[in-house]
């Protein structure tokens, strides 16, 4: 098979079977003996056999791609958090066995091989996984949507712990190649940065900007795979590389500094050399802007280019056959860049290029929290992005026009919405751009959407309503249960067939059999296996022996002061302090697992990294406490981490302050496996309580509004005085018996507990939060009770599939349909 001549889609694939192309490329395409192959070879030959067949698929679709003239969707984000693809590829080509049968001859398990794989880390959290299930739901549903984001040559970093605390080490993860992209030179596109803008006028005397002296990056994509599940179909995610112009090396060159020109080529990569490690905005760094212009620009002109290649400069149905969703404000650029692109380089008038953008633009937000919105600096806008800032201020200026002709007189309303705050500094505010140059706004879960309209974005929302819309999040089902449970899957599948990995509603079938003893014997055995497996995950990592009888209870998400593990830890205090007290009468024994990585910013939330180990270290040398519980923070949290974790977790920890996780996408992944949640009403805690039954789900704390209403007089001292429990957590964490060789290290914690202004209101639920951890407690004494509860978690599930999530993305906000088959025709 050529790469080039075999663009015929009739032409069947000319690959030997699987054993045998794992050979071939061992040998060939790798130069390598089989007495020598190590597990790192076996597995590069696996990678590049499985690829193979996946390009052939690949090839396929783009031609059905081709032969439509299908609305099309680009999914612009920063993040893509991957994983590892290679298990993903075998189960979705189905190749599993071909895949077992070709490794025999080397002695080597499926499992141990993928643990070769680097996680493609591109990604800090919820956001960017969330964009990577998205992909594969819309790769399973053959729907012709196209990722684009940044090839970072470092992904999240490594999270190490010394002495407690977290220390960060940089994610090469490149290093060893990577078999799951090909580099496409030729659609090599050119980004302009810095420069300035100067006016002239057209033969009717309309003022033309042109943005000049600019300094210029090429953009160079790889494109990754993103196979269908066993439906022939592999969509494309295209990420840039940053690469500098031959021209601007030149120039240098001439002048005789070879080495400056050389260097310059280093200047250009820095912009996709990494990803930013925080989770909420890390204002004003001019890198992350030219990263996030970088994207947009790259990608906006790829689609353009596109469209010219066969339409011409004919737009008038670009805005039907495109839509762009940006994934949070982070791409926002793609407003003024698509006006720029189609007015500047395509001849297009202002109200035409209007048309078109606002048409195809579609935002989603993923915070609540105030701070967290991206705002720029105008002077930082106005040295990199000379042109873009001209395009915005005329994009307010209309914008306000229009405010103010409907609601006259109201200067106060047009200070809020205006898209540039003044002040002495004044900043672009990313949010109002998205939803003025967007004809739809979505939160990511029912509370979440219900917040923005009637606070956050309350004046647009009385604006535009019909702009609004929810779109609760979901995850796949065929990585987050059918590739990281095969214990549960097989189960699943020899009980009701295997339709659910395709539609989840159909795990509802599994709901009957909880009331079938034998069933739950299986069901429980399944979970007992993957605690196993978790014990020796943990030991490896940790060091930490846990006991596979006791009660799983897991928190693991990026860690943050709203997500509150610091409620966690008090509650382990608090058993812990009755243990020492002789309180133990009727506690069952439990293993709590903590893990997520800090921003490396900011300081509180490693200092609760640092607390977590330190508790962690006494509770578990003590010899009173050592049958009735550990704990473990566990290090370098990643997607693979999950992927291990999740089987095996009996108890989930969704303990936000209500008002604050705009969805969380874990506790859906731990409801799929069975787990039981502890949790606020929350993000989508209330979906997945609503669907759950409440009956099986552990509820505590304040709602969204009892907690606003909270912070109006709160006096957590008072409440520490009053409740004897908590005083004596307090008193052991202020005593030093956590830190005893460095005294005081966890002052600010425990002030910030102990503060009015504790903005988590953490102290105010901590009784309702002790007291369903005991209900826990008893409720996992009937262990056959638990067994009916965790099955009716799984088979309420459905919901949570990203398949569904994508379904109302395609139907009410794409309006797309899927990728017509060549025998549709
Ligand atoms: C912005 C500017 C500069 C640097 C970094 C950032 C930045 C990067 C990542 C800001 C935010 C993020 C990530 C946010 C995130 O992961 N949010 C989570 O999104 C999930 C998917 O919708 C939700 O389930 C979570 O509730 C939400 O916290």
């Amino acid at each position: 098979m050529t790469m080039t001549g075999a663009l015929t889609t009739t032409s069947e694939p000319v690959l030997g079977p699987l054993h045998r192309e794992l050979e071939r490329h061992l040998g060939f395409t790798l130069g390598h003996c089989e007495d020598v192959a190590d597990a790192r070879y076996i597995y590069q030959a696996l990678a590049i056999a499985t690829r193979d067949r996946l390009i052939d698929h690949w090839r396929r679709t783009k031609a059905r791609l081709a032969a439509t003239d299908q609305r099309r969707v680009f999914y612009l984000s920063l993040e893509f958090l991957i994983g590892r693809s290679l298990g993903n590829a075998i189960q979705n080509l189905d190749l599993d066995e071909s895949a077992r049968e070709a490794l025999h001859q080397y002695g080597i398990q499926l499992e141990e091989l993928a643990e070769q794989e680097h996680d493609a880390g591109l990604g800090n959290g919820g956001l960017g996984r969330l964009a990577a299930c998205f992909l594969d739901s819309c790769a399973n549903l053959e729907l012709p949507v196209t990722g684009y984001g940044i090839r970072y040559e470092f992904g999240m970093f490594h999270q190490f712990i010394e002495n407690g605390r977290q220390v960060e080490n940089p994610d090469h993860w490149l290093r060893d190649g990577n078999a799951w992209e090909l580099e496409r030179p030729e659609s090599t596109r050119r980004v302009q940065f810095y420069g300035h803008t100067e006016i002239s006028y057209d033969q009717q005397g309309v003022p033309q900007s042109r943005w000049v002296d600019t300094w210029d990056i090429l953009a160079v994509p790889y494109d990754m795979p993103v196979p269908g599940f066993r439906n022939e179909t592999v969509n494309t995610l295209r990420l840039w590389k940053a690469s500098a112009t031959d021209a601007f090396n030149l120039d240098e060159f001439n002048s005789g500094s070879y080495t400056e020109a050389v260097a310059a080529q280093n200047t250009a990569e820095r912009i996709t050399m990494v990803l930013y490690p925080n989770d909420s905005s890390e204002n004003g760094k001019k890198l992350r802007l030219k990263q996030q212009y970088f994207l947009v620009s790259a990608s906006l002109q790829d689609v353009l280019l596109e469209w010219v290649k066969q339409h011409g400069t004919d737009f008038s149905d670009f805005g039907a056959k495109h839509c762009f969703q940006l994934n949070d404000t982070h791409p926002a650029c793609a407003v003024p860049e698509m006006m720029r692109l189609l007015m500047d380089e395509y001849g297009q008038r202002w109200n035409d290029a209007w048309e078109i953008t606002s048409r195809c633009m579609a935002y989603t937000n993923h915070t609540l929290l105030p701070e967290a919105l991206e705002r720029w600096s105008v002077t930082l806008f106005s040295t990199l992005l000379p042109r873009l800032l001209e395009i915005i201020y005329e994009i307010n200026s209309r914008f306000l026009k229009e405010v103010n002709e409907k609601w006259p007189d109201n200067p106060d309303l047009l200070r809020r919405v205006s898209l540039i705050e003044e002040g002495d500094a004044p900043h672009v505010r990313m949010a109002y751009l998205s939803i003025v140059g967007s004809f739809s706004v979505n939160g990511v879960a029912h509370l979440h959407t219900e917040l923005l309209k009637d606070g956050l974005f309350s004046d647009f929302y009385t604006i535009w309503p019909e702009k609004f819309n929810n779109k609760t999040n979901g995850v796949t089902q065929r990585r987050w249960l059918a590739h990281c449970n095969p214990g549960l899957r097989d189960l699943l599948n020899e009980t009701i067939g295997n339709y659910w990995e395709t539609d989840l509603e159909a795990i509802s079938n599994i709901a009957p059999y909880a009331e079938d003893a034998d069933f739950r014997g299986k069901w429980r055995d399944i979970k007992q296996n993957n605690k196993r497996a978790l014990v020796d995950y943990v030991r490896k990592y940790t060091g930490v022996e846990f006991d596979a009888s006791s009660l799983f209870d897991v928190q693991v998400k990026r860690i943050h002061e709203y997500k509150r593990q610091l409620l966690n830890v008090l509650h382990v205090v608090h058993l812990y302090d009755r243990i020492h007290r002789g309180d133990s009468a009727g506690m069952v024994p439990r293993c709590v697992l903590i893990g997520g990585k800090a921003a490396p910013g900011y300081h509180v939330a490693k200092l609760i990294v640092k607390l977590v180990n330190n508790v962690a270290d006494v509770v578990n040398a003590s010899p009173e406490a050592a049958q009735l519980l550990k704990l473990v923070f566990f290090p370098n949290y990643r997607v693979s981490a999950m992927e291990m974790i999740c089987p095996g977790t009996e108890l989930s920890e969704q303990i936000s302050t209500a008002g604050k996780e705009a969805s969380g996408t874990g506790n859906m992944k731990f409801m799929m496996n069975g787990a039981l949640t502890i949790g606020t009403l929350d993000g989508a805690n209330i979906e997945i309580r609503e669907k759950a039954g409440a009956e099986n789900f552990f509820l505590f704390g304040m709602n969204a509004a009892e907690a606003q209403e909270a912070k109006q007089s709160y006096n957590p001292n008072q409440i520490i005085s009053t409740d004897k429990d908590i005083q004596r957590v307090l008193e052991l964490l202020e005593s030093g018996h956590f830190n005893q060789t460095e005294p005081g290290i966890f002052d600010l914690i425990t002030a910030s507990l102990r503060s009015p202004h504790d903005q988590w209101l953490t102290i105010a639920d901590l009784r309702e939060y002790i007291d369903a951890q005991q209900e826990v407690n008893d409720a996992y004494k009937d262990q056959d009770h638990w067994n009916k509860m965790s099955i009716l978690n799984t088979a309420n599930s459905g919901w949570f599939s990203s398949d569904r999530t994508i379904r109302q993305y395609a139907e009410e906000i794409w309006r797309i349909k899927p990728l017509a088959r060549r025998s549709d025709k």
